[in-house]
């Protein structure tokens, strides 16, 4: 059976180990799934973030930090900052990528079996949705093939074009 399922739903109200956040470079919160993020995981998650931002100014667009996920269901929140779309020629497919990538790696180094994603990008960022579905989907594959600790990934996906995108991209059905 496949290690990656999709569902449409609320990622703040998935169980998992690690729920992934679509930040933005500040890790200090923002709209769309961010805002649920820390308005539902509460103030330790922000105190956290407060902290790397100390430490290390913030984060890049593809790269991944990790907190605890305060009041969440899940051990960890994984914060990683998508990219801004523009047009598809300023590597916009490969900063996605490395969002997958990155924080399946940081997943996997903290013992995450379960993890669950959000459309990184495909809000306010306005990554086109059948196009970020396919890159997602690619990333998550890549990197289950040469790893052994995460056993599920799930895309949990907030409207039905994304559900569909990754659906199709799958190959399910619906
Ligand atoms: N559960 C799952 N998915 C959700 C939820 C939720 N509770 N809420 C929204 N989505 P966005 P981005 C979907 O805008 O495009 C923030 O302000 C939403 O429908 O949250 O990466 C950050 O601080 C969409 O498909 O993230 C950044 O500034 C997907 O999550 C900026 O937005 C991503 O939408 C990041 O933009």
């Amino acid at each position: 059976m496949s290690k990656i399922k999709v569902i449409k739903g609320d990622i703040t109200t998935t169980a998992a180990d690690a729920i992934v956040n679509a930040a933005n470079s500040s890790l200090l919160g923002g709209g769309g799934v961010d805002g649920a993020i820390h308005r539902t995981g509460g103030s330790a998650i922000l105190d956290e973030c407060r902290k790397i931002v100390a430490r290390q100014g913030g984060c890049k667009p593809g790269e991944a930090v990790i907190t605890t996920a305060g009041n969440l269901p899940a051990k960890f929140v994984i914060h990683t900052v998508g990219p801004v779309w523009n047009g598809g020629n300023r590597n916009e497919a490969g900063t996605l990528a490395n969002c997958y990538v990155n924080s399946l790696s940081i997943a996997a180094e903290n013992g995450c079996q379960k993890i669950a994603f959000p459309n990184i990008s495909t809000g306010v960022y306005g990554y086109p949705k059948n196009e970020a579905a396919k890159v997602s989907v690619a990333a998550i594959r890549d990197f289950l093939r040469h790893d052994s600790t995460i056993l599920e990934v799930i895309v949990v996906c907030f409207d039905d074009e994304n559900f569909n995108a990754v659906q199709d991209e799958l190959g399910i059905t619906g």
